[in-house]
Protein backbone atom coordinates (compact mmCIF):
# COMPACT_ATOMS: atom_id res chain seq x y z
CA UNK A 1 0.00 0.00 0.00
CA UNK A 2 1.56 3.04 -1.16
CA UNK A 3 -1.15 5.61 -1.65
CA UNK A 4 -2.16 8.11 0.99
CA UNK A 5 -5.25 9.00 -0.15
CA UNK A 6 -7.58 7.76 -2.83
CA UNK A 7 -10.92 8.96 -5.17
CA UNK A 8 -13.32 6.98 -6.57
CA UNK A 9 -15.40 9.40 -9.21
CA UNK A 10 -13.31 10.78 -12.09
CA UNK A 11 -16.00 12.97 -13.97
CA UNK A 12 -15.09 16.48 -13.99
CA UNK A 13 -14.57 17.18 -10.18
CA UNK A 14 -13.29 13.94 -9.41
CA UNK A 15 -10.62 14.23 -11.96
CA UNK A 16 -9.64 18.08 -10.63
CA UNK A 17 -9.50 16.84 -6.95
CA UNK A 18 -7.07 14.28 -7.67
CA UNK A 19 -4.68 15.75 -9.87
CA UNK A 20 -5.01 18.86 -7.39
CA UNK A 21 -3.80 16.22 -3.88
CA UNK A 22 -1.13 14.77 -6.55
CA UNK A 23 0.39 18.61 -7.33
CA UNK A 24 0.13 18.41 -3.96
CA UNK A 25 2.95 15.84 -3.46
CA UNK A 26 0.49 12.92 -2.13
CA UNK A 27 0.46 9.50 -3.62
CA UNK A 28 -3.53 9.64 -5.15
CA UNK A 29 -5.30 5.97 -5.95
CA UNK A 30 -7.57 6.13 -8.45
CA UNK A 31 -10.67 5.03 -9.44
CA UNK A 32 -13.99 4.72 -11.59
CA UNK A 33 -16.96 2.82 -12.58
CA UNK A 34 -15.67 3.27 -15.54
CA UNK A 35 -11.88 2.49 -16.30
CA UNK A 36 -11.43 4.51 -19.66
CA UNK A 37 -11.94 7.39 -17.41
CA UNK A 38 -9.40 6.74 -15.12
CA UNK A 39 -6.58 5.44 -17.96
CA UNK A 40 -7.81 8.85 -19.63
CA UNK A 41 -6.58 11.11 -16.44
CA UNK A 42 -2.79 8.76 -16.16
CA UNK A 43 -2.51 9.73 -19.86
CA UNK A 44 -3.39 13.23 -19.74
CA UNK A 45 -1.97 14.25 -16.71
CA UNK A 46 -0.12 11.40 -14.91
CA UNK A 47 2.90 14.06 -14.83
CA UNK A 48 0.71 16.45 -12.43
CA UNK A 49 2.50 13.54 -9.50
CA UNK A 50 1.89 10.09 -8.41
CA UNK A 51 -1.16 8.47 -9.30
CA UNK A 52 -1.86 5.01 -8.80
CA UNK A 53 -4.74 3.60 -11.03
CA UNK A 54 -7.24 0.34 -10.53
CA UNK A 55 -9.66 -1.02 -12.31
CA UNK A 56 -11.17 -3.21 -9.72
CA UNK A 57 -12.22 -1.76 -6.55
CA UNK A 58 -10.55 -4.43 -4.40
CA UNK A 59 -7.26 -3.07 -5.80
CA UNK A 60 -7.77 0.42 -5.42
CA UNK A 61 -8.54 0.34 -1.46
CA UNK A 62 -5.41 -2.40 -1.39
CA UNK A 63 -3.05 0.41 -2.66
CA UNK A 64 -3.84 2.93 0.23
CA UNK A 65 -1.89 3.08 3.55
CA UNK A 66 -3.96 2.76 6.80
CA UNK A 67 -6.39 4.49 7.90
CA UNK A 68 -7.37 4.30 4.57
CA UNK A 69 -9.03 7.72 2.76
CA UNK A 70 -11.30 7.45 0.36
CA UNK A 71 -13.22 10.61 -1.38
CA UNK A 72 -16.39 9.84 -3.10
CA UNK A 73 -17.11 12.12 -5.87
CA UNK A 74 -19.68 10.30 -7.83
CA UNK A 75 -23.63 11.65 -9.06
CA UNK A 76 -25.23 12.81 -5.94
CA UNK A 77 -27.84 10.50 -5.07
CA UNK A 78 -28.03 6.64 -5.43
CA UNK A 79 -24.78 6.72 -7.18
CA UNK A 80 -23.40 8.09 -3.77
CA UNK A 81 -25.26 4.96 -1.99
CA UNK A 82 -24.16 2.32 -4.38
CA UNK A 83 -19.87 3.16 -4.22
CA UNK A 84 -20.85 2.75 -0.54
CA UNK A 85 -22.09 -0.58 -0.34
CA UNK A 86 -19.56 -1.50 -2.20
CA UNK A 87 -16.41 -0.07 -0.93
CA UNK A 88 -17.94 -0.71 3.34
CA UNK A 89 -17.02 -4.16 2.82
CA UNK A 90 -13.45 -3.74 1.18
CA UNK A 91 -12.55 -1.32 4.15
CA UNK A 92 -11.82 -1.61 8.28
CA UNK A 93 -11.81 -0.26 11.28
CA UNK A 94 -10.71 3.43 11.50
CA UNK A 95 -11.03 4.06 7.58
CA UNK A 96 -12.63 7.07 6.35
CA UNK A 97 -14.95 7.34 3.41
CA UNK A 98 -15.34 11.32 2.43
CA UNK A 99 -18.59 11.74 0.54
CA UNK A 100 -17.37 15.02 -1.68
CA UNK A 101 -20.42 15.45 -3.60
CA UNK A 102 -23.28 17.53 -3.61
CA UNK A 103 -25.14 14.95 -0.70
CA UNK A 104 -28.69 16.32 0.75
CA UNK A 105 -27.50 16.78 4.32
CA UNK A 106 -29.92 14.32 6.19
CA UNK A 107 -28.47 11.66 3.62
CA UNK A 108 -25.47 12.85 5.12
CA UNK A 109 -26.71 11.67 8.75
CA UNK A 110 -28.23 8.41 7.95
CA UNK A 111 -24.22 7.62 6.03
CA UNK A 112 -22.86 8.79 9.13
CA UNK A 113 -24.56 6.59 11.61
CA UNK A 114 -24.93 3.84 9.10
CA UNK A 115 -20.63 3.93 8.75
CA UNK A 116 -20.61 4.72 12.49
CA UNK A 117 -21.68 1.49 13.62
CA UNK A 118 -19.64 -0.14 11.57
CA UNK A 119 -16.51 1.33 12.97
CA UNK A 120 -15.73 3.90 10.17
CA UNK A 121 -15.75 7.53 9.67
CA UNK A 122 -17.69 9.23 7.17
CA UNK A 123 -16.82 12.29 6.20
CA UNK A 124 -19.81 14.53 4.30
CA UNK A 125 -17.97 17.43 2.46
CA UNK A 126 -19.18 20.27 1.13
CA UNK A 127 -17.00 21.37 -1.69
CA UNK A 128 -17.51 24.54 -3.64
CA UNK A 129 -15.66 26.02 -6.61
CA UNK A 130 -16.58 23.64 -9.60
CA UNK A 131 -14.29 22.57 -11.89
CA UNK A 132 -11.79 24.96 -11.87
CA UNK A 133 -12.14 25.40 -8.10
CA UNK A 134 -11.32 21.68 -7.20
CA UNK A 135 -8.51 22.05 -9.10
CA UNK A 136 -6.49 24.90 -8.26
CA UNK A 137 -7.96 25.49 -4.78
CA UNK A 138 -11.78 24.81 -4.01
CA UNK A 139 -13.57 25.86 -0.41
CA UNK A 140 -13.81 23.10 1.54
CA UNK A 141 -16.78 22.10 4.24
CA UNK A 142 -15.53 19.03 5.75
CA UNK A 143 -18.22 17.33 8.49
CA UNK A 144 -18.18 14.49 10.57
CA UNK A 145 -15.38 13.53 13.50
CA UNK A 146 -12.73 15.32 15.10
CA UNK A 147 -10.72 12.23 14.86
CA UNK A 148 -11.23 12.22 10.96
CA UNK A 149 -10.15 15.27 10.38
CA UNK A 150 -6.79 14.95 12.18
CA UNK A 151 -5.60 12.29 9.06
CA UNK A 152 -7.92 14.30 6.64
CA UNK A 153 -7.60 17.84 7.28
CA UNK A 154 -4.23 18.52 6.50
CA UNK A 155 -4.53 16.95 2.90
CA UNK A 156 -7.84 19.09 2.15
CA UNK A 157 -5.97 22.19 3.87
CA UNK A 158 -3.15 21.72 1.37
CA UNK A 159 -5.32 21.76 -1.37
CA UNK A 160 -8.15 24.30 -0.68
CA UNK A 161 -7.52 27.90 -1.95
CA UNK A 162 -5.60 30.26 0.22
CA UNK A 163 -6.42 33.97 1.32
CA UNK A 164 -3.99 35.82 3.31
CA UNK A 165 -2.06 32.52 3.37
CA UNK A 166 -4.93 31.21 5.56
CA UNK A 167 -6.80 28.04 3.89
CA UNK A 168 -10.09 27.90 3.15
CA UNK A 169 -11.01 24.74 4.62
CA UNK A 170 -11.78 23.84 8.09
CA UNK A 171 -13.95 21.49 10.31
CA UNK A 172 -17.44 22.16 9.96
CA UNK A 173 -18.77 19.90 12.59
CA UNK A 174 -20.57 16.22 13.03
CA UNK A 175 -22.93 14.52 11.30
CA UNK A 176 -23.98 16.46 8.70
CA UNK A 177 -22.92 19.74 9.63
CA UNK A 178 -20.10 19.95 6.77
CA UNK A 179 -22.75 19.28 3.91
CA UNK A 180 -25.41 21.47 5.81
CA UNK A 181 -23.26 24.16 5.47
CA UNK A 182 -22.09 23.83 2.06
CA UNK A 183 -26.31 23.53 0.89
CA UNK A 184 -26.52 27.36 2.86
CA UNK A 185 -23.77 28.32 0.70
CA UNK A 186 -25.21 27.72 -2.01
CA UNK A 187 -28.64 29.20 -1.17
CA UNK A 188 -26.58 32.74 -0.21
CA UNK A 189 -25.36 31.88 -3.51
CA UNK A 190 -28.80 32.36 -5.27
CA UNK A 191 -29.84 35.35 -3.07
CA UNK A 192 -26.34 37.00 -4.16
CA UNK A 193 -27.29 35.90 -7.65
CA UNK A 194 -30.73 37.42 -7.55
CA UNK A 195 -29.68 40.69 -6.31
CA UNK A 196 -27.31 41.32 -8.62
CA UNK A 197 -29.54 40.09 -11.69
CA UNK A 198 -32.43 42.23 -9.63
CA UNK A 199 -29.86 45.85 -9.82
CA UNK A 200 -28.62 45.38 -13.32
CA UNK A 201 -32.43 45.46 -13.67
CA UNK A 202 -32.90 48.47 -12.15
CA UNK A 203 -30.20 49.99 -13.91
CA UNK A 204 -31.38 49.33 -17.44
CA UNK A 205 -35.03 50.07 -16.69
CA UNK A 206 -33.85 53.37 -14.71
CA UNK A 207 -31.51 54.23 -16.55
CA UNK A 208 -31.95 52.87 -20.35
CA UNK A 209 -28.26 51.81 -19.98
CA UNK A 210 -26.82 49.42 -22.45
CA UNK A 211 -25.95 45.84 -21.05
CA UNK A 212 -21.68 47.19 -21.64
CA UNK A 213 -22.18 50.24 -19.87
CA UNK A 214 -23.97 48.85 -16.73
CA UNK A 215 -20.62 46.36 -16.84
CA UNK A 216 -18.68 49.11 -16.46
CA UNK A 217 -20.80 50.54 -13.47
CA UNK A 218 -20.13 46.39 -12.04
CA UNK A 219 -17.01 46.56 -12.81
CA UNK A 220 -16.38 50.29 -10.72
CA UNK A 221 -18.45 48.11 -7.89
CA UNK A 222 -15.58 45.47 -7.97
CA UNK A 223 -13.42 48.18 -7.17
CA UNK A 224 -14.94 48.79 -3.20
CA UNK A 225 -17.01 46.86 -0.69
CA UNK A 226 -18.88 44.78 -2.91
CA UNK A 227 -15.80 43.52 -4.28
CA UNK A 228 -16.97 40.07 -4.82
CA UNK A 229 -16.26 36.71 -7.88
CA UNK A 230 -20.31 37.30 -8.31
CA UNK A 231 -19.55 41.07 -9.41
CA UNK A 232 -16.59 40.85 -11.37
CA UNK A 233 -18.06 37.76 -13.39
CA UNK A 234 -21.38 40.15 -13.82
CA UNK A 235 -19.17 42.59 -15.50
CA UNK A 236 -17.48 40.12 -17.54
CA UNK A 237 -20.74 38.89 -18.66
CA UNK A 238 -22.75 42.15 -19.64
CA UNK A 239 -19.63 42.96 -21.63
CA UNK A 240 -19.78 39.91 -23.53
CA UNK A 241 -21.26 40.24 -27.13
CA UNK A 242 -23.29 37.48 -29.05
CA UNK A 243 -21.02 36.42 -31.87
CA UNK A 244 -23.58 35.24 -33.90
CA UNK A 245 -25.88 38.68 -33.74
CA UNK A 246 -23.63 41.02 -32.82
CA UNK A 247 -25.95 41.40 -30.06
CA UNK A 248 -25.29 41.88 -25.94
CA UNK A 249 -24.57 38.51 -24.78
CA UNK A 250 -27.19 38.93 -21.99
CA UNK A 251 -30.14 40.20 -24.53
CA UNK A 252 -29.95 36.82 -26.52
CA UNK A 253 -30.13 34.26 -23.52
CA UNK A 254 -33.58 32.95 -22.51
CA UNK A 255 -35.01 34.63 -19.55
CA UNK A 256 -35.78 31.32 -17.41
CA UNK A 257 -33.31 30.29 -14.85
CA UNK A 258 -33.05 27.01 -14.04
CA UNK A 259 -32.25 25.17 -10.80
CA UNK A 260 -30.34 22.19 -9.73
CA UNK A 261 -32.35 21.89 -5.87
CA UNK A 262 -29.88 23.55 -3.87
CA UNK A 263 -31.82 26.70 -3.39
CA UNK A 264 -34.55 24.57 -2.60
CA UNK A 265 -33.19 22.60 -0.02
CA UNK A 266 -31.87 25.55 2.39
CA UNK A 267 -35.33 26.86 1.81
CA UNK A 268 -37.61 24.16 2.79
CA UNK A 269 -34.88 23.64 5.74
CA UNK A 270 -35.65 27.13 6.78
CA UNK A 271 -39.30 26.23 6.90
CA UNK A 272 -38.72 23.49 8.76
CA UNK A 273 -36.39 25.13 11.60
CA UNK A 274 -38.83 28.58 11.23
CA UNK A 275 -35.97 30.79 10.31
CA UNK A 276 -36.92 33.61 7.62
CA UNK A 277 -34.57 33.19 5.34
CA UNK A 278 -36.40 35.35 2.71
CA UNK A 279 -33.46 36.81 0.61
CA UNK A 280 -32.99 33.14 0.07
CA UNK A 281 -36.52 31.89 -0.47
CA UNK A 282 -37.24 35.38 -2.78
CA UNK A 283 -34.02 34.26 -5.13
CA UNK A 284 -35.71 30.76 -5.02
CA UNK A 285 -39.16 31.82 -6.30
CA UNK A 286 -37.75 33.99 -8.39
CA UNK A 287 -36.39 31.58 -10.91
CA UNK A 288 -39.42 29.47 -10.87
CA UNK A 289 -41.22 32.57 -11.87
CA UNK A 290 -38.79 33.24 -14.56
CA UNK A 291 -39.59 29.51 -15.34
CA UNK A 292 -43.35 30.22 -15.32
CA UNK A 293 -43.69 30.18 -18.68
CA UNK A 294 -47.90 29.37 -19.14
CA UNK A 295 -48.30 31.84 -16.43
CA UNK A 296 -46.47 34.52 -17.99
CA UNK A 297 -47.69 34.24 -21.14
CA UNK A 298 -51.29 34.42 -19.91
CA UNK A 299 -50.06 37.51 -18.13
CA UNK A 300 -47.84 39.51 -20.82
CA UNK A 301 -49.34 42.07 -21.85
CA UNK A 302 -52.53 41.45 -20.19
CA UNK A 303 -52.53 42.62 -16.80
CA UNK A 304 -52.29 46.89 -16.60
CA UNK A 305 -49.19 48.42 -15.09
CA UNK A 306 -50.05 51.56 -14.21
CA UNK A 307 -46.87 52.82 -13.95
CA UNK A 308 -45.57 56.43 -13.58
CA UNK A 309 -42.46 56.76 -16.15
CA UNK A 310 -39.10 56.46 -14.32
CA UNK A 311 -37.50 59.73 -14.12
CA UNK A 312 -33.94 59.33 -12.53
CA UNK A 313 -32.85 63.32 -12.45
CA UNK A 314 -29.18 62.19 -11.63
CA UNK A 315 -27.82 59.33 -12.96
CA UNK A 316 -24.53 59.45 -10.42
CA UNK A 317 -26.96 59.96 -7.33
CA UNK A 318 -29.15 56.80 -8.73
CA UNK A 319 -26.08 54.56 -9.28
CA UNK A 320 -24.75 55.00 -6.33
CA UNK A 321 -28.30 54.14 -4.94
CA UNK A 322 -28.85 50.85 -6.25
CA UNK A 323 -25.20 50.01 -4.91
CA UNK A 324 -26.15 51.38 -1.79
CA UNK A 325 -29.62 49.22 -1.50
CA UNK A 326 -27.69 45.89 -3.34
CA UNK A 327 -24.99 45.51 -0.44
CA UNK A 328 -27.69 46.70 2.46
CA UNK A 329 -29.81 43.80 0.71
CA UNK A 330 -27.01 41.48 0.48
CA UNK A 331 -26.00 42.10 4.33
CA UNK A 332 -29.61 40.99 5.16
CA UNK A 333 -29.30 37.95 2.68
CA UNK A 334 -25.99 36.96 4.59
CA UNK A 335 -27.59 37.77 7.97
CA UNK A 336 -30.09 35.47 7.47
CA UNK A 337 -27.98 32.93 6.14
CA UNK A 338 -26.10 32.79 8.92
CA UNK A 339 -29.25 32.47 11.32
CA UNK A 340 -30.12 29.43 9.49
CA UNK A 341 -26.61 28.00 9.93
CA UNK A 342 -27.00 28.97 14.26
CA UNK A 343 -30.67 27.74 14.11
CA UNK A 344 -29.37 23.95 12.70
CA UNK A 345 -26.45 24.07 15.09
CA UNK A 346 -28.33 24.63 17.74
CA UNK A 347 -30.84 21.84 16.10
CA UNK A 348 -28.30 18.69 15.33
CA UNK A 349 -26.21 19.65 18.01
CA UNK A 350 -22.97 20.86 15.44
CA UNK A 351 -21.41 23.60 17.33
CA UNK A 352 -20.60 25.53 14.27
CA UNK A 353 -18.55 28.53 14.35
CA UNK A 354 -20.08 30.74 12.03
CA UNK A 355 -16.93 32.93 11.96
CA UNK A 356 -14.66 30.45 10.51
CA UNK A 357 -17.45 29.48 8.01
CA UNK A 358 -17.42 33.25 6.58
CA UNK A 359 -13.36 32.93 7.02
CA UNK A 360 -13.48 29.65 4.60
CA UNK A 361 -15.83 31.00 2.00
CA UNK A 362 -13.55 34.12 1.39
CA UNK A 363 -11.48 32.11 -1.40
CA UNK A 364 -12.23 28.97 -4.00
CA UNK A 365 -16.12 29.10 -3.61
CA UNK A 366 -18.97 30.78 -5.85
CA UNK A 367 -19.75 33.68 -3.17
CA UNK A 368 -16.05 34.71 -2.06
CA UNK A 369 -16.08 38.45 -1.41
CA UNK A 370 -13.95 41.27 0.69
CA UNK A 371 -17.35 41.61 2.60
CA UNK A 372 -16.48 37.98 4.22
CA UNK A 373 -13.98 39.30 6.04
CA UNK A 374 -16.25 41.46 7.51
CA UNK A 375 -18.36 38.94 9.04
CA UNK A 376 -15.78 36.84 10.35
CA UNK A 377 -14.51 39.57 12.24
CA UNK A 378 -18.45 40.78 13.93
CA UNK A 379 -18.12 36.57 14.80
CA UNK A 380 -14.77 37.18 16.19
CA UNK A 381 -16.43 40.23 17.98
CA UNK A 382 -18.97 38.06 19.74
CA UNK A 383 -18.97 34.49 18.89
CA UNK A 384 -22.78 34.26 20.09
CA UNK A 385 -24.36 37.66 18.02
CA UNK A 386 -27.74 36.49 17.72
CA UNK A 387 -28.32 39.19 14.43
CA UNK A 388 -25.52 39.71 12.10
CA UNK A 389 -27.30 43.05 11.24
CA UNK A 390 -26.90 44.24 14.86
CA UNK A 391 -23.16 44.00 14.57
CA UNK A 392 -22.23 47.58 14.89
CA UNK A 393 -20.32 47.56 11.25
CA UNK A 394 -23.14 46.28 9.78
CA UNK A 395 -25.52 48.06 11.56
CA UNK A 396 -23.69 51.35 10.38
CA UNK A 397 -22.79 49.83 7.01
CA UNK A 398 -26.59 49.58 6.20
CA UNK A 399 -27.74 52.42 8.23
CA UNK A 400 -25.93 54.41 5.95
CA UNK A 401 -27.83 53.12 2.59
CA UNK A 402 -30.83 53.24 4.32
CA UNK A 403 -31.95 56.35 2.72
CA UNK A 404 -30.74 54.83 -0.97
CA UNK A 405 -32.31 51.45 -0.08
CA UNK A 406 -35.88 52.99 0.54
CA UNK A 407 -35.73 55.25 -2.46
CA UNK A 408 -34.95 52.21 -4.82
CA UNK A 409 -37.28 49.80 -3.29
CA UNK A 410 -40.24 52.93 -3.35
CA UNK A 411 -38.86 53.58 -7.08
CA UNK A 412 -38.96 49.85 -8.54
CA UNK A 413 -42.40 49.65 -6.99
CA UNK A 414 -44.05 52.45 -8.88
CA UNK A 415 -42.02 52.00 -11.86
CA UNK A 416 -42.80 48.40 -11.70
CA UNK A 417 -39.69 46.79 -11.59
CA UNK A 418 -39.86 43.57 -9.77
CA UNK A 419 -37.15 43.63 -6.88
CA UNK A 420 -38.71 40.47 -5.24
CA UNK A 421 -35.33 39.95 -2.85
CA UNK A 422 -34.30 43.76 -2.78
CA UNK A 423 -37.85 44.60 -1.60
CA UNK A 424 -38.01 41.67 0.83
CA UNK A 425 -34.90 42.43 2.23
CA UNK A 426 -36.24 45.81 3.55
CA UNK A 427 -39.08 44.26 4.73
CA UNK A 428 -37.58 41.87 6.65
CA UNK A 429 -35.12 44.75 8.07
CA UNK A 430 -38.19 46.86 8.91
CA UNK A 431 -39.40 44.16 10.79
CA UNK A 432 -36.82 43.11 12.56
CA UNK A 433 -35.81 46.42 14.08
CA UNK A 434 -39.80 47.13 14.41
CA UNK A 435 -41.04 47.52 18.15
CA UNK A 436 -43.94 45.84 18.07
CA UNK A 437 -45.12 43.72 14.97
CA UNK A 438 -49.19 42.81 13.77
CA UNK A 439 -48.32 39.62 14.73
CA UNK A 440 -50.16 40.45 18.07
CA UNK A 441 -53.41 40.39 15.37
CA UNK A 442 -52.73 37.47 14.26
CA UNK A 443 -52.87 35.36 17.57
CA UNK A 444 -55.64 37.12 18.45
CA UNK A 445 -57.25 35.79 15.18
CA UNK A 446 -56.37 32.28 15.72
CA UNK A 447 -57.54 32.80 19.45
CA UNK A 448 -61.13 33.52 18.17
CA UNK A 449 -61.61 31.02 15.74
CA UNK A 450 -59.73 28.22 16.96
CA UNK A 451 -59.00 28.83 20.76
CA UNK A 452 -55.70 28.49 19.94
CA UNK A 453 -54.67 31.11 23.21
CA UNK A 454 -52.24 33.93 23.66
CA UNK A 455 -50.01 35.46 25.77
CA UNK A 456 -49.50 38.96 26.91
CA UNK A 457 -47.57 41.89 27.26
CA UNK A 458 -48.74 42.76 31.32
CA UNK A 459 -48.12 39.11 32.47
CA UNK A 460 -47.01 35.98 32.22
CA UNK A 461 -49.28 32.81 31.50
CA UNK A 462 -51.05 31.72 28.10
CA UNK A 463 -54.66 32.73 28.10
CA UNK A 464 -57.85 32.71 25.93
CA UNK A 465 -61.01 34.45 25.31
CA UNK A 466 -64.27 33.28 25.27
CA UNK A 467 -64.92 34.57 21.15
CA UNK A 468 -68.64 33.29 20.98
CA UNK A 469 -69.78 33.77 24.84
CA UNK A 470 -69.23 36.40 27.00
CA UNK A 471 -65.67 37.42 25.93
CA UNK A 472 -64.23 36.85 29.44
CA UNK A 473 -60.65 35.78 29.09
CA UNK A 474 -59.27 32.41 31.52
CA UNK A 475 -55.82 31.64 32.04
CA UNK A 476 -55.22 28.72 30.99
CA UNK A 477 -51.65 27.91 32.96
P1 LIG B 1 -21.35 13.76 -12.07
O1 LIG B 1 -22.23 14.30 -11.03
O2 LIG B 1 -21.68 13.96 -13.49
O3 LIG B 1 -21.17 12.17 -11.82
C1 LIG B 1 -20.40 11.36 -12.69
C2 LIG B 1 -19.59 10.37 -11.90
O4 LIG B 1 -20.44 9.52 -11.10
C3 LIG B 1 -18.83 9.46 -12.82
O5 LIG B 1 -17.58 9.16 -12.24
C4 LIG B 1 -19.72 8.22 -12.87
O6 LIG B 1 -19.07 7.06 -13.23
C5 LIG B 1 -20.14 8.17 -11.43
N1 LIG B 1 -21.28 7.28 -11.17
C6 LIG B 1 -22.59 7.39 -11.48
BR1 LIG B 1 -23.29 8.76 -12.44
N2 LIG B 1 -23.35 6.38 -11.05
C7 LIG B 1 -22.49 5.55 -10.44
C8 LIG B 1 -22.66 4.33 -9.79
N3 LIG B 1 -23.86 3.77 -9.65
N4 LIG B 1 -21.56 3.73 -9.28
C9 LIG B 1 -20.34 4.28 -9.42
N5 LIG B 1 -20.12 5.46 -10.00
C10 LIG B 1 -21.18 6.11 -10.52
O7 LIG B 1 -19.83 14.24 -11.84
P2 LIG B 1 -19.26 15.68 -11.43
O8 LIG B 1 -19.89 16.78 -12.20
O9 LIG B 1 -17.78 15.52 -11.44
O10 LIG B 1 -19.74 15.87 -9.93
C11 LIG B 1 -19.38 14.97 -8.91
C12 LIG B 1 -20.03 15.39 -7.62
O11 LIG B 1 -19.54 16.67 -7.26
C13 LIG B 1 -21.55 15.52 -7.69
O12 LIG B 1 -22.10 15.09 -6.48
C14 LIG B 1 -21.77 16.99 -7.87
O13 LIG B 1 -23.02 17.42 -7.42
C15 LIG B 1 -20.64 17.54 -7.04
N6 LIG B 1 -20.21 18.90 -7.36
C16 LIG B 1 -20.12 19.30 -8.65
C17 LIG B 1 -19.70 20.58 -8.96
C18 LIG B 1 -19.58 21.01 -10.38
O14 LIG B 1 -19.29 22.19 -10.60
N7 LIG B 1 -19.74 20.12 -11.35
C19 LIG B 1 -19.35 21.45 -7.94
C20 LIG B 1 -19.41 21.01 -6.63
C21 LIG B 1 -19.85 19.74 -6.35
P3 LIG B 1 -18.98 6.65 -14.81
O15 LIG B 1 -17.81 7.41 -15.35
O16 LIG B 1 -18.73 5.19 -14.75
O17 LIG B 1 -20.27 7.02 -15.45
Amino acid sequence: AVADIGVTGLAVMGRNLARNLARHSYTVALHNRTHARTVSLVEEHGDDGTFVPSERLEDFVASLKRPRTVIIMVKAGAATDAVIDELVPLLEEGDIVVDAGNAHFPDTIRREEALRAQGLHFVGTGVSGGEEGALNGPSIMPGGTRESYATLGPMLEDISAKVDGVPCCTYVGPGGAGHFVKMVHNGIEYADMQLIAEAYDLLRQGLGASAAEIGDIFAEWNTGDLESFLIEITADVLHHVDAATGSAFVDVVLDQAEQKGTGRWTVQNGLDLGVPITGIAEATFARALSGSVPQREAARGTLPAHTAAWEVKDRDVFVEDVRRALYASKVVAYSQGFDQIAAASAEYGWDIDRGAMARIWRGGCIIRARFLNRITEAYERDAGLPLLLADPYFTDAVADGLQSWRRIVAGAAQNGVPTPAFSSSLAYYDGVRAERLPAALIQAQRDFFGAHTYRRVDSGGVFHTEWSGDRSETQES
